[in-house]
């Protein structure tokens, strides 16, 4: 049984929003282990 933890929503349709997801380790040094989303076609701002 799937359960939703987190959703996000893109900031265009379209830009692919979780097109590619990694883990990362603790790439800030904070203790946690952090997640890279990447966004294919979001546009820089
Ligand atoms: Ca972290």
């Amino acid at each position: 049984m799937w359960e939703t933890l987190w959703q996000f929503d893109g900031q265009a349709s379209g830009d692919l929003l979780g097109y590619s997801v990694s883990g990362s380790g603790d790439g800030d040094g904070d203790g946690f282990d952090d997640v890279i989303v990447g966004a294919l076609n979001a546009a820089p701002r």
